[in-house]
């Protein structure tokens, strides 16, 4: 079954706004079309495998992650950061007060997602042609 980003940003403000540990502004279409492109197997595992990770690290219990707490989710979720990475992905999906909600963290975590399988794309692309 084929899902639109239409239907799942519907489906994701759903999922989220009954979390009330969980804060988030709404999930952006922008968002949502990056999931639909890599998330079509096993969206719903992994959402709740998302939130956990941001519950998880979530140490004040504040809904949203600060800095500190957003590099250690990135290594639970499985990326190892170098600074300038991590300085320009938290620069780019913060909010002004420096804090990061739900959408914003899963939007960051799509990203790294798609850059690093682009990078495996390109290492499979050089070893095999
Ligand atoms: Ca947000
Ligand atoms: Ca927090």
């Amino acid at each position: 079954m084929e899902i639109s980003a239409v239907e799942l940003k519907t489906i994701m403000n759903k999922i989220v706004a009954k979390r009330t540990d969980i804060k988030t502004d709404g999930f952006s279409s922008e968002t949502c079309r990056t999931m639909v492109n890599l998330m079509d197997v096993s969206l719903i595992f992994s959402l709740s495998c998302l939130q956990s990770i941001y519950k998880k690290n979530d140490l004040d219990n504040s809904g949203t992650m600060s800095t500190p707490e957003m590099r250690v989710a990135f290594k639970d979720a499985g990326f190892t950061l170098n600074n300038t990475i991590y300085q320009l992905l938290v620069a780019r999906y913060s909010d002004p007060d420096m804090t990061i909600d739900f959408d914003n963290f899963v939007g960051c975590l799509m990203r790294l997602e798609m850059m690093f399988s682009e990078s495996l794309k390109d290492l499979k692309h050089l070893n095999y042609t």
